[in-house]
């Protein structure tokens, strides 16, 4: 079994539905049990104030147990997005990774491997630079290593640069 932290997000439609549901659906996956979740936050669209001025978005960070390998999760969770009406994407990174999505799943540290391929790196290569990323991280991660940079996410989020606006959601 390994420790695996998935960072969630929404921007467009109910975004707390998507959460909620999208949180339910990964826990009935099977060989996936979930162990923890953090508080959920409206965060200010990354990365910039003026290039980005979409909704805020609703951002959560869950921890969860898994035996299945990253390519074999990550499959799952792309058809999670889909069921919660994101339309398919593209393979890899592009242009479309700033444009407003109903759900967004992505692996952030899976145990301490190191995944270096086209559309699939871990840990998650901008997670460091995020805010909307390191607080919920943070909340139920706070001491774990993180596998390149050799730093716990506490310190991570300590020297972290980005001003970009994190406020706990109120329902
Ligand atoms: N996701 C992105 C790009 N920018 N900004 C916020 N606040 N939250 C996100 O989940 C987010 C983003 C790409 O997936
Ligand atoms: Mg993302
Ligand atoms: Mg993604």
């Amino acid at each position: 079994m390994t420790r695996v932290f998935l960072g969630l997000g929404s921007n467009l439609g109910d975004r707390l539905h998507h959460l909620r549901e999208a949180l339910a659906r990964l826990g009935a996956l099977p060989d996936v049990r979930l162990l923890a979740c953090s508080r959920f936050y409206e965060t200010e669209p990354w990365p910039e104030r003026h290039v980005a001025q979409g909704r805020w978005f609703l951002n959560c960070v869950v921890e969860v147990e898994t035996d299945l390998q990253p390519r074999v999760l990550l499959a799952w969770l792309q058809e999670i997005e889909t069921l919660l009406g994101r339309p398919p994407h593209p393979a890899g990174p592009g242009l479309l990774d700033y444009e407003p999505r109903s759900l967004d799943i992505d692996i952030l540290l899976y145990g301490d491997r190191v995944v270096s391929e086209f559309d699939l790196q871990i840990p998650h290569p901008l997670m460091h630079e995020r805010r909307f990323v390191l607080v919920p991280l943070a909340e139920v991660a706070a001491e774990v290593e993180h596998p390149i940079f050799y730093r716990p996410i506490r310190d991570l989020l300590a020297e972290l640069d980005d001003d970009l606006g994190i406020l706990p959601f109120q329902a």
